[in-house]
């Protein structure tokens, strides 16, 4: 029996993971589940956005289903209590360094993309974003500067192993895909990414067989929209690698779509499966939320974490399927309610 943590979060969160456990629950699978509270639920709750149980049930499951975290109304809090401070201290506490976020066009979603048809057909990538380091990690404060004028930094370092561990994780990818792998970064301008290039190039040594190409941040988000089928595998740091993601996700119909793992080096079978997107609390509590990146996530779960690969992609071909048939929220220009795309999926499962 395996544990899933349950960590549905804020806004849209729960109402997307309900959906997704639904799926589970569908395919009776040898899985037991506990929920615990994280970001702006578990402040109001317990006064902290991760509380200890919550981590500690995290630590000790088999494998972790997230929902989102984020809402205006903490914005005010200092930032260790802020929603977000959830997520990323899961990332750290449990060593989750390697966010994999697959993009690929669902067909009869073309419709949805802002790209002409065929070049939306053509994308079929999954962006390797670093995730335990960057600036998000780095040093941050406030200070006053000269002539008391109010500074605010964050810093942004890598050092040498965070990025030669995810340069194995995206090329070891490669090596099951097509094996070709493009690392972006900023190195014509930030030292991090010079660093990040030179590490790249070192650990293309282990693997001869994949093309390593590099490209800078801002021709990579032009291309993803000119011609995104270039892309296989791509490597990428944390903030590029956030930023980049909500870009592909658009180019595929909606942000709604995609699905994500992040792996672990605490220890190897975890993983945090969740959607990309956000809490999204405009649409919170309306039933409009795409629930089909969630249950996605929990699609990657079965296969990352509890090898689980018949019924992986048995979810993968009910949520296809259902989009075949026409199923679609609002997001993709419909009108079916999260419930109801729910529904859809679990009729094809
Ligand atoms: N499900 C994704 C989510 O909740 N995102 C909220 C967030 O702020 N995440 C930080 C990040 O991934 O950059």
């Amino acid at each position: 029996m395996s544990l899933i943590a349950l960590l549905p979060g804020d806004g849209i969160g729960p109402e997307v993971v309900a959906e997704a456990r639904r799926v589970l629950d569908a395919l009776a699978l040898d899985l037991t589940f506990e929920e615990a509270p994280v970001g702006g639920a578990a402040y109001l709750a317990q006064g902290q956005p991760l509380p200890p149980d919550t981590l500690a049930l995290a630590k000790r499951a088999d494998a972790i289903l997230f929902g989102a975290v984020g809402d205006p109304q903490f914005d005010a809090l200092e930032r260790r209590l802020r929603p977000e401070a959830a997520i990323l201290g899961l990332r750290r506490e449990l060593g989750l360094y390697a966010n994999l976020r697959p993009a690929t066009l669902t067909p009869g979603l073309e419709d949805a993309s802002p790209l002409k048809p065929d070049i939306a057909r053509a994308i079929d990538m999954i962006i390797v974003r670093e995730s335990n380091g960057d600036i998000y990690f780095g040093e941050k404060g406030h200070r006053t500067g000269l002539g008391g004028v109010r500074e605010g930094f964050d810093l942004m370092k890598y050092d040498e192993t965070e990025v030669a561990r995810i340069a194995h994780v995206a090329f070891g990818i490669a090596r099951r895909r097509k094996r070709k792998l493009c690392s972006i970064d900023k190195a014509n301008v930030l030292e991090t990414s010079q660093l990040w290039r030179d590490v790249v190039n070192e650990v293309s040594g282990d693997y001869d067989d994949v093309e390593l190409t590099h490209m800078y941040v801002d021709n990579a988000a032009m291309q993803m929209v000119r011609n995104p089928g270039q892309f296989d595998v791509i490597l990428t740091g944390n903030m590029f690698g956030d930023i980049l993601s909500d870009e592909a996700s658009m180019c595929v119909g909606s942000i709604g779509m995609l699905p994500s793992a992040t792996l672990s080096s605490w220890r190897d079978t975890l993983g945090l499966y969740e959607p990309i997107h956000g809490s999204a609390p405009d649409i919170a509590g309306q039933g409009k939320a795409n629930p089909c990146a969630a249950i996605l996530s929990a699609a990657m779960m079965l296969r990352h974490s509890l090898n689980m690969m018949e019924a992986a992609m048995r979810i993968e071909g009910a949520v296809a399927q259902a989009i075949a048939g026409g199923a679609r929220t609002p997001d993709l220009g419909g009108s079916l309610s999260t419930n109801a795309m729910g529904d859809a999926i679990l009729a094809h499962l």
